[in-house]
């Protein structure tokens, strides 16, 4: 079994997200799957200390088991975020642990997204940011290493994007896919202005030169009319769903230089995600 710490290069052309799951070398210390819920636990309590040397430490020994990306970044490091959330909403942490998480989340991603890679080009753009007024964008950073570890190229906006700096963006990369993220109500006015900008502009780019719009975050989730009814054209629950639904049909419709047909505005949650 080969695994790409020992074999590949930081940032070198990297295998397919599929080829990634399941590789178990030789010199993994985990004797059976790493115990996802538990490394998110033991992330979250160094990481609301700001341990970063000791974060940094177990991120490695958890990408030398060889467990797919989908599962570091969304079920480990989101994990982390997830309790994180919940600490500070009980009380049990204060602004600064909360702070002192996300900054070093963000920086771990930075490493597991050196150790993945980058996959074959696709000669596709995607193009990613938060509307103004929108901070969180831990998630969209997750869906940016994805799309770039499948051979996509990536601009990362970050937060707080003012909507006419974004649109000159767009109008000069020229993506194919643009992301927004939205997860609590202060951003909500912002990312829907964002929205129609976007709509506005795509109505006047000829056919063939058009770009998809998609959304998602804990707002969407729990509102997605609102992203609907302002034009986006499809909303994925989170990057395990990304990653095995959503990204495979931007593919076939960019394929085929058609439009979003499928609601994923109202189609009910999928029960199971599958095996990833
Ligand atoms: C970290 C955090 C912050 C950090 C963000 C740092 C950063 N660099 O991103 C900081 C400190 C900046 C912050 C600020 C605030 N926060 Co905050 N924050 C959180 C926290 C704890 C974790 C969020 C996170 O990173 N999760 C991990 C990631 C991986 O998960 P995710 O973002 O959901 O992303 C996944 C999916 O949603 C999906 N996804 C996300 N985006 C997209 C986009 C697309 C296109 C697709 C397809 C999928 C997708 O894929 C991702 C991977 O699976 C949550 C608590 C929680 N339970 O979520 C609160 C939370 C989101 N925050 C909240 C609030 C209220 C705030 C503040 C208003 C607090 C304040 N008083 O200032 C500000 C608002 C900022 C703003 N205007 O946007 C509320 C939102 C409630 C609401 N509905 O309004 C939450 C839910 C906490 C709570 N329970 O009250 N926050």
């Amino acid at each position: 079994m080969r695994w790409i710490h020992q074999e590949l290069p930081i940032g070198c052309t990297c295998w397919p997200l599929e080829q990634l799951v399941g590789m178990c070398p030789p010199e993994s210390e985990f004797a059976a799957a790493p115990d996802c819920p538990a490394l998110a636990e033991q992330l979250a309590r160094l990481a609301i200390e700001g341990d970063e040397p000791a974060c940094a430490e177990l991120l490695e020994r958890i990408l030398r088991s060889g467990i797919g990306m989908v599962e570091v970044y969304q079920d480990i490091l989101g994990g982390t975020m997830r309790h994180v959330g919940e600490w500070y909403h009980l009380g049990a942490i204060d602004v600064a642990g909360e702070h002192a998480a996300s900054s070093i989340v963000e920086r771990l991603m930075y490493r597991a997204s050196q150790i993945f890679g980058h996959g074959i080009p696709t000669n596709r753009t995607a193009l990613l940011g938060g509307g103004p007024e929108t901070w969180h964008v831990i998630g969209l950073r997750m869906l940016a290493d994805v799309l770039r570890n499948q051979g996509w190229r990536v601009i990362f906006l970050g937060p707080n994007m003012p909507v006419p700096a974004f649109l000159k963006a767009v109008e000069t990369r020229k993506p194919d896919l643009v992301l927004l993220s939205c997860h609590a109500v202060r951003s909500l006015d912002g990312t829907l202005e964002m929205i129609r900008a976007l709509g506005s502009y795509r109505r006047t780019l000829p056919s063939g030169k058009t770009f998809l719009i998609g959304v998602g975050g804990g707002f969407v989730r729990n509102h997605p009319e609102y992203f609907r009814d302002a034009g986006a054209d499809f909303q994925s629950e989170d990057l395990r769903s990304f990653a095995t639904r959503t990204l495979p049909e931007i593919d076939r419709i960019l394929g085929e230089g058609g439009h979003w047909v499928q609601d994923t505005f109202t189609r009910p949650r999928p029960s199971a995600s599958p095996a990833f």
